[in-house]
């Protein structure tokens, strides 16, 4: 495969500015023609024209009126060339394609009879031939013919400006778009579609048309993204003065999507999973997913579409930008600071769990990465879950208010514009007075820096020193790292639990949180009038993506899991108790030694339990173990089998020591009335829940029976779902006939909801008692497909990503799995097979007896003719 290098980007030859596109719409042959002009770039020394294409059945190209040749231009691996254009060009392109063919899911395709399209990154190209890169940006005129029975609404990027009816029975509308846009933008959605509608007032008075479009089953599904799209509206109006710039925005909806959504201009098109709710079928997450996706793509509007990348390294210019401007959102609308504190958890968790590992494995890249051979594989949680942390250190830095300087002038600059992060960057510097050269490379370099923190008090002179020293581990192709600027945010608490006053050698007071600035290898900062010695709360608030290496004794945790004025760290500190034992109870397992957990931490967690002074989510994030992953995370070498009972250990024996305090948490955290899905009713009944799931690790009959109850009586999805997972997942459904019922009637129930049918088979995939037999049946199950992505992840990625102790199966029958439906699903769907190949990115640190049948699968793997998607993860994992 062709390596592409950021380093050798040139600006395009020609610009584009204006295309009209026609469509003939067919199931088996859709005729696309566009019209194109094209003019010179002056910046440009060539004078070639290049267009991209791929699956397209060309049918002829007119320059200036002149049907061109074969000879007339070259093709090449997906490039089309002609030679020597005069300046002012306009090209006419017929093409054919074949939308019903089309199993990839980007470019033009069917989804349950209706016509979608998806173009970010490359899709374009299987359009039509064209200048297919984000920094060609045009306006766009859409006629789209079709018939009328069949594809009653058809919709394209803009305003309708002309709608009609043809002969045959078929009917053409035309979209006009006065936006200038790059090709990644362009979106069609034509089919039998109803939508919730209503006119919105925008904050300088002018009224625009919003729009929720599904199937027509779906369309009691719609009222929450409604709402989450008039909050969205009204947040980027408030917090950055951000209007939408159009008098109509639609949201579509489809259940064949490969991702979660796209920001098309003006029309945005979702996964179902990020649109459809209603108490029935959506849980609370489904409901806070939802507000976040919708947030996040209507976001892009501004960071994204009228501010794009000037090439595909710059991802993260728009994806971690938007992904901090969705997390702030969804912060912002809690209400609350511990509202804002859940988040935070929540997001920092993903991070952890997810995007460290991958900083630390063999697809690891800096926030712009400098090469790919699929873009496509690098939408990843680093351009966009480190991208978000990096652009949150600005505003740790700068402040709100300084942020928001930052955001204005990068507006005022680059409006229309498609740019690099390197221009973000300068705009937040020059907005700030402050030179950030060195804050580059958080965009330059790879890895999790860690940051070693060693401090000293002096009781005699009321000082504290804090020595604060960093060090980022080799990554693929980057062997030597330089030291990063980060924001370290620091408090003291004394011995009552209080926020001591800071103050720092020779500066002025700086209330009870500061933030020190690490920019060398290692400094000290002194701490002046410390009246005792205090307990440190280091990074507060997670401050900067790093990892943070203090060793901190059991007490100090403690007293800051009661006391820290930070929730953040109050959550932190419990969690790095509990990790601290499943690490020593991993290694336990692993001797053979008994398996004990100490009075002291069961009580901490038992004081947690019962502080109804704290939010019920809260409780809940802080009483919920450290993931397998994040423990595996923590070990040189990682035994899948170890780590699993040491959790389930612990688990049972909080669940024996805590009894009564977890059974009056389940009585005490039922939610009154209809069900609402808010922050405070939602965090009851994750408390609630997580006391169910405690309870019936205890094997006694009369906590099955409770869970029944609780399933039967359920008004809502999230404590059925809740139930019935928990039943799945102890043992009382292999003991309880009337539990085991229940995995029907919940699949009788919901049959003809395909995300509630996708939940029945994530939850039986991410079993542990779910081995290879069961998986193997329920992929035999009628209502099984590999072709729908939603389908296809809940069964294979539920078990391969989210199930630890089963995928790792001594006798490789996992992985031998995992090769056997990644080499099928990447003849269907090359993305959503990347995704899956991603599974085995640790495979070098597990246990030996495991990394020989992980490396056969793999090996496996790579002798078959693959995409270009899956050969490059599956050639970086071997590597
Ligand atoms: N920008 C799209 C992602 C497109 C992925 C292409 N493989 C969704 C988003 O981040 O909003
Ligand atoms: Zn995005």
């Amino acid at each position: 495969s062709i390596t592409i290098y950021r380093q050798d980007y040139t600006v395009p030859p020609f610009l584009v500015d204006h295309i009209d596109l026609t469509f003939d719409l067919g199931p088996s042959v859709t005729q696309v023609k566009a019209t194109t002009r094209l003019r010179h770039n002056p910046e440009s020394e060539s004078h070639d024209i290049v267009l991209y294409g791929e699956a397209l059945e060309l049918v002829k190209i007119v320059m200036n009126g002149k049907t061109l040749a074969k000879s007339d231009y070259a093709t090449d691996n997906g490039e089309l060339r002609i030679a020597n254009v005069p300046d002012d060009v306009t090209l006419v392109v017929d093409t054919l394609i074949h939308p019903d063919q089309n199993t990839s899911l980007m470019g033009l395709y069917l989804s349950n009879g209706n016509f979608f399209t998806q173009c970010e990154a490359e899709g374009f190209r299987k359009i039509t031939w064209y200048p297919d890169r984000p920094d060609v940006m045009a306006t766009y005129t859409v006629t789209i013919r079709a018939d009328k029975e069949k594809y009653p609404v058809l919709l394209s990027n803009g305003n309708l400006v002309e709608t009609g009816d043809l002969p045959n029975n078929r009917h053409y509308a035309v979209w006009d778009d006065p936006f200038r846009k790059p090709s990644y933008l362009f979106a069609l959605v034509a089919g039998n579609l109803v939508c919730r509608e209503e006119t919105f007032k925008l904050a300088d008075g002018r009224d625009v048309l919003l729009q929720v479009w599904v199937e027509k089953n779906n369309l009691d599904k719609t009222a929450h993204a409604m709402e989450s799209l008039k909050h969205s509206i009204r947040w980027d109006e408030s917090r950055f003065g951000l209007e939408l710039d159009l008098d109509r925005f639609m949201i579509v909806a489809v259940s064949d999507f490969n991702m979660g959504a796209m920001e098309n201009k003006g029309l945005n098109i979702f996964n179902t999973r990020y649109i459809l709710a209603n108490p029935r079928v959506a849980t609370d997450t489904d409901y806070a997913n939802i507000e976040s996706v919708v947030g996040h793509e209507y976001f892009h509007n501004w960071t994204g579409d009228r501010v794009t990348c000037r090439d595909w390294f710059q991802l993260s210019l728009k994806e971690g930008l938007t992904v901090f401007r969705d997390q702030e959102f969804s912060a912002d609308l809690t209400g609350s600071d511990s509202g804002r504190a859940v988040k935070r958890i929540e997001d920092v968790r993903t991070l952890r769990q997810l995007q460290f590992p991958e900083d630390a494995g063999p697809m690891a890249h800096p926030v712009r990465p400098d090469a790919y051979q699929e873009i496509n594989n690098f939408y990843t949680v680093t351009v966009y879950e480190k991208g978000a942390e990096v652009v949150r250190m600005y505003q740790t830095l700068f402040g709100r208010d300084g942020f928001r300087k930052g955001m204005d002038l990068y507006f005022s600059r680059h409006d229309g514009n498609a740019v690099t992060c390197n221009d973000f960057l300068a705009a937040m510097a020059d907005a700030n007075g402050r030179d950030l050269s060195q804050f580059e490379r958080w965009y330059s370099q790879a890895g999790t820096p860690r940051v070693r923190l060693e401090s000293h008090y002096d009781e005699k002179e009321r000082t504290l020193t804090v020595s604060l020293s960093q060090f980022c581990p080799p990554t693929p192709g980057q062997t030597e790292k330089q030291p990063f600027l980060i924001p370290f945010a620091i408090g003291l608490l004394d011995s009552k639990g209080n926020d001591m006053p800071l103050r720092l050698k020779g500066g002025k007071d700086s209330g009870t949180s500061c933030i020190l600035e690490l920019s060398d290898a290692s400094q000290t900062f002194t701490f002046v009038d410390v009246a005792e010695k205090p307990v440190i709360s280091a990074l507060r608030n997670f401050s900067a993506p790093v990892i943070l290496e203090y060793e901190q004794s059991d007490d100090e945790l403690l007293h800051l899991l009661s006391h820290d004025s930070d929730h953040f760290n109050r959550w932190e500190a419990g969690q790095r108790l509990a990790a601290r034992r499943l690490v020593s109870l991993t290694k336990a397992v692993q001797d053979g030694q008994p398996l004990t957990l100490d009075t002291a931490f069961a009580d901490a967690f038992r004081t947690v339990l019962s502080d109804t002074s704290l939010d019920a989510a809260l409780r809940e994030l802080a009483l919920t173990l450290p993931s397998e992953m994040m423990v595996a995370e923590r070990l040189d070498e990682i035994d899948p089998h170890a780590i699993h009972q040491a959790r389930q250990f612990m688990r049972r024996t909080l669940a024996e020591k805590l009894e009564k305090e977890w059974r009056d948490a389940w009585d005490r955290n039922r939610t009154e009335g209809t069900y609402r899905p808010v922050p405070s009713d939602a965090g009851k009944r994750a408390l609630k829940n997580l006391a169910l799931s405690y309870l019936l690790a205890l094997d006694n009959p009369v906590y099955c029976q409770m869970a029944i109850e609780q399933y039967n009586r359920a008004d809502n999805m999230t404590d059925r779902l809740a139930a019935l997972t928990s039943l799945v997942h102890s043992g009382c459904m292999n003991r309880h006939p009337e539990a085991k019922a229940l995995l029907d009637d919940f699949y009788r129930e919901f049959e003809n909801e395909a995300l509630v049918i996708d939940k029945w088979f994530s939850l039986q995939a991410t079993s542990p008692h779910a081995g290879i037999e069961t998986i193997t049946t329920l992929m035999e199950h009628p209502a099984f497909t590999l072709k729908n992505p939603n389908r296809a992840r809940s069964l294979i990625f539920g078990f391969c990503h989210n199930n630890m102790a089963q995928f790792h199966a001594a006798d490789g029958s996992g992985y031998e799995f995992w090769s056997k439906n990644l080499i099928e699903l990447d003849r269907i769907n090359p993305q959503v097979a990347a995704r899956l190949a991603r599974c085995m990115d640790q495979w070098k640190r597990y246990i030996p007896s495991l990394r020989k049948p992980a490396e056969q699968a793999l090996r496996h793997v790579s002798e078959q003719p693959l995409s270009r998607d899956t050969r490059e993860i599956i050639e970086k994992t071997l590597s």
